[in-house]
């Protein structure tokens, strides 16, 4: 295989660990803390998880531990989208379960959970292993987004287990996945079935965070490349003077990647879905929001800038949320009819037909590319596609129509010309930064430990995380402790909350300080590649979202 320089001395990178899990690994030792229990609805999760409720947050110290030898199987899955560090996570897990007994063995079920439910699998040995370790992607075993949930699927993930001697399984994934790892060591425990299952927080996107998750794992790294390139599109910008560029940024519900890269690159313009929600406002009303910041700029002689818009924003507009629920309701009920239409016209006419007068004005709006995308496939979880609704190009043309009238109402006379990007899958693949490259194999090394120490239903937890590695604790804590009770599809479900843009957060206030200067004049700032040899401070700080919320404490 022909490979780049750079990923050829990715592989001699050592990734760093906390100080604790330096120690040889049969005298690290873990130590039970005080007694969880979940921060919302606390009795019906508690009897939901009679088995793996209420357990102890668990540190470790130095101490002989015997039973960290015992030998095991282990089997590891990679759940949902990619996040960069993805392999680190399995490479510290390799070298922890190595280190305690070289008899052990790791199956990576292939393509994600289906994997296991087909018995997929490659067994990972170090040779293996080797060209993965500190790279991007997740294509070391493939990843999915099939939901194990029902019990028939856990009595055949138990099966497979038990054929290939699986005495531990270890997710890797999002909210949901993790939710699903929660709800089968439930299961396991409750049916005897003797096999242990341990959470890894993973996602881009931000939103799997509480007091001891502090950041999932590849927000450091996409944020980070989603930044250098918004810098150089400033750059461009602040050079031919001759575009607005409209960018959307990945990230399905919460803004964190929108707002972590507005504080990384200081744009005119930063929109964050859930001040939209909380502003309870209009899609006209913001169109007029950038419109007025445009037109504010041609005054000072400036047509150019950059506006960032976060993915899932148009779920966080009130009428278009509401238009979504109405389509989701409709073509669960008339999908048969729904897919019998010859082309996207006729469907266009068919929904509009269904909608409830409001709905249907909003919808009416919209240009037809936009109806199209609002009326493609769901995801598995019953989701808009919200990576595929183009709202760079719907603000764009809408702020051009609403300058256009302000031209003939003599309140504006600049030029308005757009350029639309769409950053997502840029970022998600990326060669991890020393950050998460670190911060990944803390992860999968202390994934193994809390299997070492007969835990299950516990998420694998490395906290402290802004200071230097050496610093950072390990551990873990139950993962009910980070559930509550939600209504989906039609029923309260036990679920771990989505960590959405806190409005009072030291990072939103930081930004709503300097939004209006940013808007006005041009203080771009361009970040630059990530770098992973040089100076500390320019190739290991994680982002500016963690070092807000760390100060703030
Ligand atoms: P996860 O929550 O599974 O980590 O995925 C997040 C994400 O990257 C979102 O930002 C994006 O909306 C989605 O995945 C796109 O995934 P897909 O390519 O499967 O549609």
């Amino acid at each position: 295989m022909d490979i780049s320089p750079l990923q050829k001395l990715r592989y001699e990178y050592q990734p760093k660990l906390p100080s604790i899990l330096r120690e040889d690994i049969r005298t690290i030792l873990p130590i039970e803390g005080a007694e969880t229990s979940p921060a919302h609805d606390k009795e019906a999760i508690k009897a939901l998880f009679p088995n793996t409720c209420g357990l102890p947050a668990i540190s470790f110290a130095k101490g002989k531990n015997k039973k960290i030898s015992d030998r095991r199987n282990v089997g590891v899955i990679l759940s949902g989208g990619q996040a960069p560090g993805g392999h680190n996570v399995i490479s510290g897990l390799f070298d922890a379960l190595k280190a305690a007994n070289p008899g052990n063995q790791l199956l990576g079920f292939k393509g994600g959970p289906s994997g296991i439910l087909e018995d997929s699998y490659i067994l990972i040995d170090k040779e293996f292993l080797a060209p993965f370790r500190n790279t991007g992607g997740f294509d070391i075993i493939g990843s999915g987004r099939t939901k194990l949930e029902t019990e028939e699927q856990f009595e055949i993930c138990a099966k497979v287990c038990k054929q290939h001697d699986v005495s531990a399984l270890v997710i890797i994934g999002g909210d949901d996945s993790n939710t699903n790892a929660a709800v089968l060591a439930e299961y396991f425990k409750q049916h005897d079935h003797g096999i242990q299952v341990i959470g890894c927080p993973k996602t881009i996107d931000g939103d799997l965070k509480n007091e001891s998750i502090e950041i999932s794992f590849g927000f450091d790294t996409a944020t980070k490349t989603y930044s250098e390139l918004i810098g150089n599109i400033e750059r461009d910008a602040n050079s031919a003077k001759k575009y607005w560029h409209f960018i959307k940024l990945m990230g399905r519900s919460a803004s964190h990647i929108a707002l972590e890269c507005a504080l990384e690159t200081q744009p005119n313009i930063c929109l964050i879905s859930e001040e939209v929600e909380a502003n309870k406002q209009s899609l006209t009303s913001i169109v007029n929001y950038i419109a007025d910041a445009v037109a504010a700029r041609a005054e000072d002689g400036n047509n150019f800038g950059v506006v960032l818009i976060p993915e899932g924003l148009v779920e966080f507009i009130p009428e278009i949320k509401y238009l979504i629920e109405e389509i989701n309701n409709l073509l669960a009920k008339d999908i048969v009819a729904f897919s019998a239409c010859n082309d996207s016209s006729e469907r266009i006419t068919f929904v509009s037909e269904r909608l409830s007068q409001a709905s249907r004005n909003v919808f009416s709006i919209l240009p037809s590319d936009i109806k199209k995308q609002l009326l493609m496939d769901r995801d598995p979880h019953g989701n808009v596609q919200v990576s595929r609704i183009e709202t760079d190009k719907l603000l764009a043309s809408m702020v051009d129509a609403r300058l256009k009238k302000m031209k003939s109402e003599g309140t504006y006379s600049g030029k308005f010309s757009t350029m639309t990007h769409f950053f997502g899958y840029e970022g998600r693949c990326a060669f991890p930064t020393n950050f998460d490259a670190d911060y990944c194999y803390s992860l999968g090394y202390n994934a193994f430990m809390l299997i070492g120490g007969d835990l299950t239903g516990y998420i694998s937890s490395v906290t402290n995380l802004s200071l230097p590695a050496d610093k950072w604790q390990a551990g873990g804590i139950p993962i009910t402790m980070m559930m509550n009770l939600e209504q989906r599809h039609g029923s309260m479900k036990p679920v771990i909350k989505k960590a959405l843009v806190e409005l009072d957060g030291a990072p939103f206030k930081y930004f709503a300080e300097h939004r209006q200067k940013w808007a006005r004049e041009t203080c771009f700032v361009y970040p630059g590649a990530v770098q992973y040899f040089g100076p500390t401070q320019v190739c290991d700080q994680t982002t500016r979202t963690l070092a807000l919320e760390q100060a703030a404490k």
